[in-house]
């Protein structure tokens, strides 16, 4: 993509507005537009990494066996009496009247939508397990909007919901979610730790949520650093193996939000060198909660013996698109965003630092036209402006990888690569540098 054409509206003021970093770096960075309190238009640099986002939310939820499906963002009212959450659910919920007058509601989550999907095409345990998973906009008319996408009012998430025939099976189903949520936020760079939890309005009595630690997080928090150092990337997993000794490995260690945390038990179970408090972003929430919507939504299924049983289900969820502030807040420094290899929108940005030099315009060019033929998506600033302008929009946008071109290295064959994390430069000959990032 050439600079000069792309829709990349950049902001040199500070917007006032926006009270946390990475609230500041998507408005000045052009990623995001607000037009109205908590609702937001993705532009393209922006769209660009929340389809990344959802591209590796996708893929292990995939991997973990998980069916994507797509249901609707408007529901009726009526469903919602069903379960009982209509009036129980409180003024976060949109309500909205049809044309005949009918009660409908935009949904902040999909436990009656999907409950009734299942009820009415599964008969017997023989169709269990079954877990659906839908990457859908909600809405939930948050007091306080703030912070940018990271509360948002509208939102993208990832929810799921699993339905098994008995609760050892409901286990076998949330322990998959809980293994392929710690891989979901591994792969984006992200250090995501499961925290005991409250369950809110959702309801259920096993919930952990997955927060990643930063000074801006809306909640307090306190683990064991060993959780910190974990990783789940380096190893194999199984989807259809038993993973309680994996989440074992996790939870046999002390992590606990603000509501559910007992300093005495802190204490005792931590010596103090491991103790963390500190304050952390939730980027996902999982819920096991039985029959809680089975029941009275009447999803049963004919077990074994020909008898009735309300299904056992429970939900997942990953705020897809408050993970692009969360990922921001762990990944930036003074001059802008740094995007992890794994989500960013381009992977290198081309600096042509004199357009007017037909030399420097075609090495330009020459090298754009082969990393696009080499598939390596590349950003090209090939406008009119001066080269500190362009060093600070290239930073400030936060691609890996920087390759900047001038008439001197032109002459000497040799091309400046610099790594936007480390700040490091080297030089490098174009065909290195193609294969370099074609790798
Ligand atoms: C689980 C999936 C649920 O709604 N029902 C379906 C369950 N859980 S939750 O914790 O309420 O939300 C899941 C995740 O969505 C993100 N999230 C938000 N993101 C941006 N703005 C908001 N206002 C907002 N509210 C929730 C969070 O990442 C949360 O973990």
């Amino acid at each position: 993509m050439r600079l000069s054409q792309y829709f990349l509206p950049t902001l040199k003021e500070t917007p006032a507005e926006a009270q946390i970093v990475s609230h500041r770096l998507m408005l000045r960075a052009g990623l995001v537009r607000q037009m109205s309190a908590g609702i937001y238009a993705w532009l393209p640099l922006g769209y660009r990494v929340l389809k990344n986002i959802e591209r590796i939310v996708r893929e292990e939820q995939d991997a973990s066996g998980a069916q994507e499906v797509l249901m609707p963002t408007i529901q009726s009212a009526d469903l919602w009496r069903e379960s009982g959450r209509y009036d129980a659910y409180g003024p976060e919920m949109l309500r909205i009247i049809d044309r005949h007058k009918r009660e409908m509601l935009y949904g902040p989550t999909n436990e009656e939508v999907i409950t009734v999907i299942f009820r009415d095409a599964v008969r017997s345990y023989r169709d269990l397990p079954r877990n659906l998973y839908h990457i859908q906009w909600k809405f939930r008319d948050e007091v306080r909007p703030r912070f940018g996408v990271m509360r948002g009012r509208e939102f993208l998430m990832k929810d799921n919901y699993s339905f098994d025939l008995d609760k050892a099976g409901a286990i076998r189903s949330y322990n998959k979610m809980f293994v392929a949520y710690l891989r979901t936020f591994a792969r984006m760079g992200l250090k995501a730790i499961p925290m005991r939890a409250d369950t809110g309005p959702i309801g259920g009595d096993l919930s952990h949520e997955f927060i990643i630690l930063a000074d801006t997080g809306e909640s307090a928090v306190f683990c064991d650093k060993d959780l910190i150092d974990k990783d789940i990337l380096g190893r194999k997993i199984d989807f259809s193996a038993d993973l309680q000794p994996t989440v074992n490995e996790w939870t046999s260690l002390y992590a606990a939000t603000d509501e559910m945390h007992d300093q005495a038990r802190f204490e005792k179970e931590v010596v103090a060198d491991r103790r963390v408090a500190a304050r952390g972003i939730e980027v996902g929430h999982i819920f096991y909660f039985g029959t809680k919507y089975s029941k009275p939504l009447n999803a049963v299924v004919a077990g074994p013996n020909g008898e009735n049983i309300a299904v056992e289900m429970g939900s997942y969820g990953v705020g897809v698109s408050r993970l692009m502030g969360a990922i921001i807040e762990a990944s930036h420094d003074a001059n802008g965003i740094i995007w992890p290899e794994a989500v960013t929108p381009f992977k290198v940005g081309l600096i042509n630092l004199k357009p007017d030099d037909s030399a420097v315009s075609g090495a330009c060019q020459t090298l754009y036209d082969k990393l696009g033929a080499a598939g390596v998506d590349t950003l090209y600033d090939d406008r009119d402006l001066r080269p500190g302008t362009k060093f600070a929009d290239m930073d400030l946008i936060g691609l890996p990888w920087q390759v900047i071109i001038g008439p001197k290295g032109v002459a000497a064959g040799k091309l400046e690569v610099k790594n936007r994390k480390t700040g490091q430069r080297e030089e490098m000959a174009p065909e290195a540098i193609l294969a370099r990032f074609a790798a």
